[in-house]
């Protein structure tokens, strides 16, 4: 018998990176969602922004299950960071790829949540759709990422789009497998990694089991 998974992850990122629509876009319940109309300098992004956080849930297979917690973004809230990232397994920091103006703050939050956990985390990067959008390399640069040796991995992704997010998530279990067995000093087992086609089945809202044992995430 194999044991059951759980796995925490938090979406965190500056408001309108995406982190409410991820959730919304993957979750197999309905979301969990606290948001209100903006009224600070974030209303001229969008008319809504979350205060407190997302919750949604998505069973990967029958054996792993991840609930998802997107943050607030606004620093405001950041003792919700705090709640939220001290529970998490991983996180993936969404960054909107075409507002280099906010990278600032980007590197805010990722410097504090970095001061209070040590776990595995990938930058999702967004709004790649935009025509004034950075290269992946371009944002990892701006975002003082020069030693590839502690270069986080990149994944892009629409938030919009169930696909992109899946992929994105795989990355991320890939990566947090990959994080948990160097700390073991465990092999990898071979030919698990090999990801090349990944199938998810939109009436379910969820993927096939087939794809998700190649991240390395089944014991047995
Ligand atoms: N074109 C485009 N729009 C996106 C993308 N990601 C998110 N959005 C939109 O950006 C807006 C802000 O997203 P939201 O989820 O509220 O951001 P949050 O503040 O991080 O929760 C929404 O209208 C989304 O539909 C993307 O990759 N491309
Ligand atoms: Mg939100």
């Amino acid at each position: 018998m194999s044991q059951m998974q759980l796995k925490k992850i938090v979406i965190a990122g500056t408001p309108g990176a995406g982190k409410t629509t991820f959730i919304r876009s993957i979750s197999q319940i309905k979301t969990v969602s606290t948001e209100r109309r903006a009224t600070d300098k974030t209303s001229l992004l969008k008319s809504h922004t979350t205060v407190g956080m997302d919750f949604g849930k998505m069973k990967i297979y029958d054996d792993l299950v991840l609930h998802l917690y997107g943050t607030p973004g606004q620093s405001r809230f950041n003792f919700m960071w705090e709640v939220l990232i001290t529970k998490a397994d991983a996180y993936m920091l969404l960054v909107a790829a075409n507002r280099p103006q906010e990278f600032q703050e980007v590197r805010q939050i990722m410097n504090f949540m970095n001061r209070l956990v040590t776990i595995p985390m990938i930058v999702g990067l967004t709004h790649i759709d935009s025509e004034n959008a950075l290269s992946p390399l371009q944002v990892a640069t701006e975002l003082g990422f020069d030693d590839p040796r502690k270069k986080p991995p990149f994944v892009t992704l629409n938030a919009t789009s169930p696909q992109s997010i899946k992929k994105a998530l795989i990355a991320l279990l890939k990566h947090l497998k990959a994080q948990q067995i160097q700390n073991q000093s465990l092999q990898l087992a071979d030919g698990r990694q090999n990801n090349k086609m990944i199938h998810y089945d939109r009436a379910q809202k969820r993927f096939r089991k087939s794809d998700f044992l190649k991240t390395g995430f089944c014991l047995h």
